[in-house]
């Protein structure tokens, strides 16, 4: 790849991450996508987005620690006291000394505090109650049962604390593209977000004879595709974004025809710049999301 290419490719990354994480934080206090690994030092950036409903600034913001999160330290704010809790229900708070120093509704922030995340896997509810100029809104929703926090109203913000081995990286929008009978190939999408930066290495999946991370290149005046040397980089919180007509993953020597509406599972092998190898098993739905970009729907593939 070309450095302007490189500098493109950049941009577009960055482009994308941006817009992801607005509607992701455009209301709810949220922790950036991606896992902690157990019994980890984890760094929680709480990010808040919007004031309250109505309201033009936020004034405070008040974390409560969840059971078995022990806490190390919270960074302190300009113009903000700090106040923390460690005995007892932990809670840290952080609030505007003044009017001037309270964060307006069109700006964002991240609030960070940091801890020791459980020796056991599970997932950890920080629930926070976000005061402003007018009102208040208490982000403590937890849903009755697993972890998703889709339908809730005021959602806590959600920390998935995954076992050894296996990879923090968020992976959002997934899917394949749906086969006809004597189809030989296809290709996977999907958004890869990891905390700490890593690389996408290999994958595997049963539905087919073999996967690879492919880019596209310009050779001249022909756009080609060929498989990433290394591995796909994934840099610290920046989301990558695998799409039709950019990076893919390629699916070839398919063990039969890929329906609109079936599943396929996949395993992403990461390993960090230390040679920490995780791996992520995933399931991608076969058809294009709502609102996916088709247009690089001609996934001729020419080796
Ligand atoms: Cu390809």
């Amino acid at each position: 790849m070309s450095p302007k290419n490189l500098t493109t490719t950049l941009k577009t990354i960055a482009a994308c991450a941006m817009l992801t994480g607005v509607s992701a934080v455009f209301a709810h206090v949220t922790l950036p996508p991606g896992a902690a690994t157990v019994g980890s030092d984890y760094s929680a950036a709480f990010r808040v987005g919007h004031a309250c409903q109505g309201a033009k600034a936020t004034t405070g913001l008040a974390v409560r620690l969840p059971k078995g999160f022990v806490l190390s330290d919270a960074q302190a704010r300009k113009g903000w006291k700090l106040d923390v809790q460690k005995s007892g229900d932990g809670e840290v708070r952080w609030t505007a000394e003044t009017p001037d120093s309270a964060l307006p509704s069109s700006e964002r922030a991240e609030f960070v505090l940091r801890g020791k995340v459980p020796a056991a896997p599970g997932t950890l509810w920080f629930k926070v109650l976000q005061t402003c100029d007018t009102g208040a809104a208490d982000w403590a929703e937890v849903p009755a049962s697993g972890n998703s926090t889709a339908g809730l109203k005021s959602p806590a913000a959600r920390l998935n604390v995954v076992a050894q081995g296996v990879a923090t990286v968020d992976v959002r929008d997934a899917w394949v593209r749906q086969s006809v009978p004597g189809q030989s190939g296809t290709g996977a999408f999907m958004k890869l977000t990891a905390p700490t930066g890593t690389k996408l290495v290999s994958i595997s999946t049963p539905a087919a004879g073999n996967a690879e991370v492919h880019e596209m290149k310009m050779e001249g005046d022909v756009m080609k595709m060929r498989e990433l040397p290394g591995g796909l980089e994934l840099p610290a919180g920046q989301t990558v974004e695998l799409k039709p007509g950019g990076y893919h993953v390629m699916m070839t020597d398919l063990k039969g025809a890929l329906a609109k509406g079936a599943s396929v599972p996949m395993t992403l092998k990461f390993e960090d710049a230390k040679g920490v190898k995780t791996a992520l098993d995933v399931t991608l739905p076969v058809g294009a999301p709502e609102g996916a970009d088709a247009a690089g729907a001609a996934h001729e593939h020419k080796h």
